[in-house]
């Protein structure tokens, strides 16, 4: 095991058989996490890097707000889409072990902007353990302020798949879901997996914890949650990948699915002196 910084990121490696994950600062984004040698997340081929926006793809974090402004949650309205965590710099706490670092964020590290749209003393301490087969990550959020905060969290996960339309992601029917595609609410997903054919972009209130990415009936990936109720299972497809300008190729939504696990449909209220701690055990079933 050993853990390596970098200027921008962290990498921790299991050693001789190219296991690893890379953390970049910017955001405290996964950017890669290899198995074996075998690269498990789909991150766009015109991604910036370079801290000028949020990464497209990897593992961005969302949070205080999940989406666009809705025009009825004025403390976080003015936030950018998906909040500011995945777009400002973490720094770096350190290694906690042989196999886990940990980043952290507060208001001292937010553009003014920022800090301005969303006046709320916080801490935010993101822990990312490397394991054989799986990627333990959790963030710890603290209020040390005088006044309660609402926030939304999501560990917007870009999986890696050989081609999406073989893919079924599993463990979430019979449940209703908010359609974003439909702007509807559908009672109850008849169907026995999500399949992809066509954008898909739902918003599955208080999910079960454990969800399967599959193909052929084998899982490709195992998602565990805990103390995150919701679930978003996202495919641009080919018109809003053909609409993002960091999306390349622009074919490449064939070969990625998120399935992403947060508190998004209502927010989370931490009031002063508490903390509230949330997270994903993700598994490759190589
Ligand atoms: O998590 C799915 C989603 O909310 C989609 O609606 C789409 O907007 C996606 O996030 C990507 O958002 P971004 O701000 O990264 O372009």
């Amino acid at each position: 095991m050993t853990v390596t910084a970098f200027d921008d990121s962290v990498e921790i490696s299991l050693g001789s058989n190219d296991t690893k994950v890379k953390i970049l600062n910017f955001g405290a984004t996964v950017l890669s996490w290899k198995v074996a040698g075998k690269e498990q997340l789909w991150v766009s081929e015109a991604s910036k890097l370079d801290g000028s926006r949020a990464v497209r793809g990897g593992i961005p974090l969302v949070f205080p707000r999940f989406g666009p402004a809705s025009g009825n949650h004025p403390a976080t309205d003015k936030l950018p889409q998906h909040g500011f965590a995945r777009s400002v710099h973490w720094e770096v706490l350190g290694q906690v072990d042989e196999n886990t670092v940990q980043f952290g964020l507060g208001p001292e590290q937010l553009p003014a902007e920022f800090a301005k749209a969303w006046p709320y003393d916080f801490t935010l301490i993101y822990t990312v353990q490397l394991l054989e087969k799986s990627l333990k990550i959790s963030l710890d959020v603290k209020n040390p302020g005088t006044q309660a905060f609402d926030f939304n969290v999501l560990f917007h996960t870009y999986f890696s798949v050989p081609e999406v339309e073989k893919i079924k992601v599993q463990g979430l029917s019979k449940l209703a879901y908010f359609d974003k595609v439909a702007s509807a609410q559908v009672a109850s997903d008849s169907s026995d997996a999500v399949t992809f054919n066509q954008e898909v972009d739902r918003v599955y209130k208080k999910s079960p914890a454990h969800i399967e990415i599959t193909q052929d009936g084998e899982p490709l990936y195992t998602v565990d949650a805990s103390n995150l109720k919701d679930t978003v299972v996202w495919n641009p497809w080919t018109q809003k990948a053909e609409e993002m300008s960091d999306w390349a190729p622009k074919s490449g939504f064939h070969q990625m699915v998120c399935v992403e696990n947060g508190v998004v449909a209502d927010f989370n209220t931490l009031q002063p002196d508490s903390s509230w701690v949330g997270g994903i055990v993700i598994k490759a079933n190589m």
